[in-house]
């Protein structure tokens, strides 16, 4: 259980709002669709097409066009291997495995045990076996590289690719090499190499990169200090499916690997939705997805492409808040992709009593510059101006009847208010306050499967 996070962004004025990377001028531009028309036999539409491609599969706004946000994705850490790379598989089930290099900054009895450990989240879920010799003549030959190492694909120092791997084969097929470079580290800071090494491993395999981004093929590095590196339910599937399958009874936890969550899944709830500029974002665990209103698709992507690591997953609330001055509460502040100073914060100096431990979701009311919180089955008004809690709860049903409590999330959009309660939303009138139509939690995502 860790919702007890309240995370509020702050978008103070139009200049600032114009400066965001969600909406730079060059996103913008993409609406001319003539440009597309006229280049198209020029080699644009092609590079824009390669940039579109490349923007859906991490969860951007296609718009083909390289903003901010898409040169961010661009340059965070990630695996050296292309996301189109033809992948072939090991005929045996026994692999030897050998580590070479001594020349690291981290004890290399530390490294074996991570590399251990990495080898065998595949090994649990499939019937591979793998061996550790120190002979010459081995499968999977690991090692650690600074910059060009004779391999046709040179390491980059510092930062960048942090390894990579080729896929089954003799010789080097099936090795695996890691950028000496790198602050390697068994934790958060640096690079986690537990992390790369499970995923270098299923590139050695055979597995190609995965567009789900809670898979661990899915390319860019993103350790996240809450979360164990293990392979997701797509990883388990995708291995299982080149090499035969053991069933979850004979894994270690006896649990099913973790499952991104799907937007046609019809139990499907959110932890929070909430406006940001002109889009509307859906939270759910550390996932969320992006509806932009020029792009018909939405794709799930990791929150943490957005917003710094230390955002945690599973928020309680989101909501965009039109102005500038806060007030000390245990919650998180995001000025544009940072975190404010002094953040996060207690909630309890936001004016709620101790009883309460945190909030199930928020409606900030733009014009009368006031938010409402939602507790179990109570409401709170907060004036943002006065930054102080006005009166006391109200009963949501009084308020908004019809509404199952408790609430998961809450938003405003297209001049109506959508309160979200398991795998329902129920739609208001912003102005009457009535009830219009309940409907499924992914009617905007939108899921065309029913
Ligand atoms: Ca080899
Ligand atoms: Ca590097
Ligand atoms: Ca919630
Ligand atoms: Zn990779
Ligand atoms: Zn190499």
């Amino acid at each position: 259980m860790l919702c007890l996070y309240l995370l509020t962004l702050l978008m103070p004025s139009q200049t600032l709002m114009m400066a965001l990377p969600l909406r730079t001028p060059d996103l913008l531009k993409t609406t001319d669709t003539n440009e597309d028309d006229d280049n198209w036999t020029t080699g644009l539409c092609d590079k824009k097409m390669k940039m579109k491609k490349m923007q859906r599969f991490f969860g951007l706004p296609p718009s083909g066009e390289l903003t901010k946000e898409t040169l961010a994705v661009m340059k965070k850490p990630r695996c050296g291997l292309s996301d189109v790379e033809h992948m072939n598989i090991f005929n045996g089930k026994n692999f030897i495995i050998r580590i070479t290099g001594n020349k690291l900054p981290i004890p290399v009895s530390k490294v074996h045990k991570v590399f251990r450990a990495a080898w065998q989240l595949w090994s649990n879920v499939t019937p591979l076996k793998f061996h550790k010799r120190d002979r010459r003549e081995a499968d999977i030959v690991i090692s650690f590289y600074y910059g060009d190492h004779k391999d046709g694909s040179p390491f980059d120092g510092k930062g960048g690719i942090l390894a990579h791997a080729f896929a089954p084969g003799h010789g080097i097929g099936g090795d695996v090499h890691f950028d000496a470079n790198e602050s390697w580290s068994f934790n958060s800071t640096g690079i986690n190499l537990f992390a790369v090494a499970i995923h270098e491993f299923g590139h050695a395999l055979g597995l190609p990169h995965s567009p789900d981004p809670g898979a661990i093929m899915y390319p860019p590095y993103n350790f996240d200090p809450g979360y164990e590196p293990q392979l997701s339910f797509q990883d388990v599937k995708d291995i299982q499916k080149l090499y035969g399958e053991l069933s979850w009874i004979q894994l270690p936890s006896k649990r099913p690997p973790p499952k991104t969550p799907a937007k046609c899944d019809p139990d499907l709830s959110f932890d929070a939705v909430t406006e940001l500029q002109q889009e509307v974002l859906f939270f759910k665990d550390r996932f969320m997805w992006r509806k932009h209103p020029q792009f018909d698709e939405t794709r799930i992507t990791l929150i943490s492409s957005l917003w710094p690591d230390t955002v945690p997953p599973n928020l309680d609330a989101v909501y965009q808040n039109v102005i500038q001055k806060y007030i000390s509460v245990y919650y998180w502040v995001l000025r544009q992709l940072n975190l404010e100073e002094g953040f996060p914060r207690n909630l309890s100096t936001l004016g709620f009593p101790s009883r309460i431990k945190s909030v199930d979701a928020a409606l900030h009311f733009r014009n009368d510059r006031y938010t409402v919180f939602f507790t179990g089955d109570e409401c709170w008004r907060y004036n943002e101006q006065q930054k102080m809690m006005e009166g006391s709860p109200l009963l949501i049903e009084q308020q908004w009847p019809g509404i199952p409590t408790p609430l998961d999330a809450a938003v405003f959009y297209n001049g109506f208010t959508y309160l979200y309660s398991g795998p329902y939303m129920h739609e208001y009138s912003l102005s009457t306050g009535r009830l219009y139509r309940v409907l499924r939690n992914n009617y905007f995502l939108p899921c065309s499967n029913f």
